[in-house]
């Protein structure tokens, strides 16, 4: 709280206006928040911003840029990693999206939102990764996923830097922590439940197929179609070894 108000101030110096009540907060969210050890889920990253009273800039207000390190905690975080880090098309300034060694999984940062004068919406989708679950993670672990990072909204200067510690027209970007837990896992071939796979999940996947269950979604796409059956062979000659599904 002490070191928010201190940037205040400096900005406040910066720029024209009285007040500068700009605030951001970046969310992280996934399809499922269980996810099955050594499978992939995409998380995406989101911007909700208002620009406060703060004075406009050059290009008016709007979200101008953000930066920031995703990163993991919890008893899965040790082997798990990110992957396809991607910043949205409409923030083409930098940008930077890379994946990491460690706990700090990604470095994400883009900017330059806005077509001149448009008027900027909020909240705004920005990044996405794909965070990769340790494959030696028990059932039950978790990863928590937080992205520390820094937010422009009204740019007012020449030079704007993106850094983890915000500077000046730059807000810090608190983050609502997204958790993932370790899901037992499936064999996706397994298709009757039984813990095994056998000749017999063949006329269980039929079964479930016929019933439109999504057991018998062997993909994982989220579609129970044709398709399913060429993935269930594969994944039953992978025996053991093959993919695991939720549910
Ligand atoms: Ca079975
Ligand atoms: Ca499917």
């Amino acid at each position: 709280m002490k070191k928010t108000t201190a940037i205040a101030s400096v900005a406040g110096l910066l720029i024209s206006a009285p007040a500068f009540a700009q605030s951001a907060t970046a969310s992280l969210t996934a399809p499922s928040s269980t996810v099955a050890a050594g499978s992939s889920i995409t998380v995406t990253l989101e911007i909700d911003f208002s620009t406060g009273a703060a004075a406009s800039g050059p290009f008016g207000l709007g979200l101008y840029g953000f930066g920031g390190d995703a990163v993991a905690s919890g008893d899965a975080a040790g082997d798990t990693s990110a992957s396809n880090a991607a910043v949205v098309p409409a923030l083409p300034l930098g940008p930077v999206a890379q994946a990491n060694a460690g706990l700090n999984i990604a470095t994400i940062a883009g900017g330059r939102l806005l077509a001149d004068g448009a008027s900027p919406t909020s909240p705004q989708s920005v990044a996405q990764f794909d965070v990769n679950i340790d494959a030696g993670a028990m059932s039950g672990d978790t990863v928590t996923i937080d992205f520390d990072g820094a937010v422009v909204l009204a740019l007012d200067s020449d030079l704007v830097t993106f850094a983890t510690a915000p500077g000046a027209n730059q807000q810090p970007l608190s983050t609502n922590s997204l958790t993932l837990t370790v899901g037992g896992g499936r064999l996706c071939a397994d298709q009757n439940g039984d813990g095994m796979v056998t000749p017999a999940d063949f006329n269980a996947w039929i079964l479930n197929f016929n019933m439109g269950s999504l057991i018998a979604d062997t993909n994982a796409d989220g579609l129970v179609t044709p398709a399913d059956f060429n993935a269930w062979i594969l994944a039953f000659n992978a025996g053991a070894n093959g993919p695991t599904c939720t549910p």
